[in-house]
């Protein structure tokens, strides 16, 4: 089965998979078609400029690549950023969060789940007592609980149906038999879909009131933050408690709920034995390795001795007895199954190289396999760790958040189970990744509570410090930095190497190339290509499964690849059959 493009995400991504007489996925390989770049213009400029030009990676996880950029040159500067900077910072990213996940969840992941049309067929009442019972699981209150309310969407989508017009919901696999939803849960889901559009666009605002706008916000320098308008005044942090008191309010009575509900009707696919390479956990579990470089600073101490919100670490071959520490010496990108030129081994960031070399994709003889394991086939290269593929994202974070027993992760996952009641193997699978996404949603969202008061307390007592100074012409004659964190998707490292004021090299691996990267060179299989091997494809005309279990990665193609060779501007020209 190929499926090319793969919709629903940002960017071209391609799946292939071989399906037995059984219609079980028994190969895989996931292939960027598209390429663009950024790393290699931001060669010879001023190191300060880079964190305006790497944000431009993407607009999704918007301003994250900003930030890291800002905090490599940090890092080769040797700058501590002061208080309110920090604060600031992870208010931006920690909107970012919300937002993010938000939108994945409703609007490019939900529809995988839900079935819209099986929803003409709800009752709207039983519906109403449907959203209090699983609001009632995650112990709040229903975001929407009339009937009317759920009358008014379901009459919407009739109409739609009886005029043949579904729109944005025109292009669904409805009525297959991998959807799992009673006609009332679909109902609940299509409303809190439509209400997601609304509660997306007041989140957004979050990260523009410290940011300036949204998205590439622009408040972040080497050294701090600019807003310091802003931390001291009283309206904006009222405006800013008062969109994510609202947004909490939909995380906890409309996204968790949902998320219960349908961790609950799909729990057999999780808790598939059959399903995964090592028979840990369910379908779509893949390559059971995480890694998390771990994010949001909680004190001063500086980028890389502070305590953090999600730990760094590596959780490895499904043993979630302990948990490896991160060594950043140990990460290289290798490009035997990418459209570049290497050097032969794995390259590490600070000396990696970006040369494109396009061999295309190629109709084999059989007729139905493009790909064959030897060749180049994606334009997103393989990171590895110490040799090894590993899997990035909320799910690595809430893992080795949970088995290096973190007291915030642990209470929020294990409270999740309790409420599922559903063992810790189920979040290794395609509904436990959506499951750590909503799970980290919620503490995001009950922190960034903590953190705004806080900064509001700061600039209140006196502290309106949001920079550091340093003095430029000496601390970036021959040196360089890393900037090492998280995104909404996962593990995103970017590295600078610094001469005489100007940029000599610069590398960001990003989490999507963690996770939809290729095979690494001695066949290693890749985290969207391990979650699909195992999985029951139920109608082969309709790849429903694969689309769910890459989704749950939540892509983002854009971040993953980036070339940029002025010279070889032909290079963009592929053909795919
Ligand atoms: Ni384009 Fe990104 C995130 C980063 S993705 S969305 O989250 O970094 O791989
Ligand atoms: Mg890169």
């Amino acid at each position: 089965m190929i499926v090319d493009p793969i919709t629903r995400i940002e960017g071209h991504l391609r799946i292939e998979a071989v399906i037995d007489e059984n219609n079980k996925i028994v190969d895989a390989w996931s292939s960027s078609t598209m390429f663009r770049g950024i790393e290699t213009i931001l060669k010879g400029r001023d190191p300060r400029d880079c964190g305006l030009m790497a944000m431009r990676i993407c607009g999704v996880c918007t301003g994250t690549h900003y930030q890291r950029s800002i905090e490599a040159v940090e890092d080769a500067f040797d700058i501590t950023i002061p208080k309110n900077a920090r604060l600031v910072r992870n208010l931006i990213q920690g909107a970012l969060y919300v937002h993010d996940h938000l939108v994945h969840f409703y609007h490019l992941h939900a529809l995988d789940f839900v079935d819209v049309v099986s929803a003409t067929k709800a009752d709207p009442a039983a519906t109403a007592a449907e959203a209090v019972k699983w609001a009632g699981v995650a112990g709040h209150k229903p975001y929407i609980s009339a009937e009317a309310d759920f009358k008014a969407v379901q009459d919407r989508i009739v109409k739609f149906v009886k005029e043949g017009r579904l729109g944005i919901f025109g292009n669904g696999y409805w009525g297959n038999p991998h959807y799992k939803l009673t006609p009332e849960q679909n109902l609940i889901g299509v409303a809190h879909y439509l209400k997601a559009l609304d509660v997306q666009r007041e989140m957004a605002k979050m990260q523009a009131i410290f940011g300036g706008k949204n998205p590439h916000p622009q408040s972040i320098v080497v050294g701090g933050v600019t807003c310091v308008q802003d931390i001291q005044n009283p309206a904006r942090i009222a405006l800013f408690k008062q969109l994510l008191k609202e947004s909490n309010e939909f995380i906890k009575g409309a996204y968790l709920p949902d998320v219960y509900m349908a961790g609950t009707m799909y729990a057999e696919e999780a808790t598939d034995k059959d399903a995964t390479l090592k028979g840990v956990g369910g379908t779509g579990g893949g390559i059971l390795s995480y890694m998390s470089y771990g994010d949001f600073r909680l004190d001063d101490t500086g980028f890389y001795n502070s305590e953090m919100l999600f730990p760094s670490g590596l959780v490895l071959d499904g043993d979630i007895s302990k948990a490896f520490d991160v060594d950043p010496n140990k990460i290289t990108e290798d490009v035997t199954h990418s459209w570049y030129e290497g050097t032969g081994a794995p390259e590490h960031p600070y000396d990696g190289t970006t040369i494109p070399k396009y061999t295309g994709l190629e109709k084999k003889e059989d007729g139905y396999s493009y790909l064959k394991t030897d060749e180049k086939y994606s334009w997103i290269k393989s990171p590895l760790y110490d040799g090894k593929k590993v899997e990035v994202g909320p799910l690595a974070r809430m893992v080795v958040g949970y088995v290096k027993g973190d007291k915030r992760i642990t209470k929020y996952v294990g409270n999740f189970l309790k409420r599922a009641n559903l063992p810790v193997t189920v979040l290794f699978s395609t509904v436990g990744r959506t499951a750590a996404r909503a799970i980290e949603t919620e503490l995001m969202g009950d922190i960034m509570m903590e953190w705004v008061d806080e900064l509001a307390k700061n600039a209140a007592s006196g502290d309106l410090s949001t920079w550091t100074e340093f003095d430029f012409d000496k601390v970036s004659v021959d040196t360089k930095g890393m900037g090492l964190a998280e995104a909404p998707r996962g593990a995103l490292g970017h590295w600078v190497k610094v001469k005489n004021g100007k940029v000599e090299n610069y590398q960001a691996v990003v989490p999507s190339t963690w996770n939809a990267g290729p095979r690494g060179p001695n066949g290693e299989i890749g985290a969207y290509e391990g979650a699909l091997i195992g999985t029951k494809v139920a109608n082969p005309e309709e790849p429903l499964e694969i689309i769910r279990t890459i989704h749950s990665f939540d892509p983002c193609i854009a971040c993953a690849v980036h070339v940029v060779d002025t010279k070889g501007k032909e290079l963009a020209v592929y053909k795919v059959d």
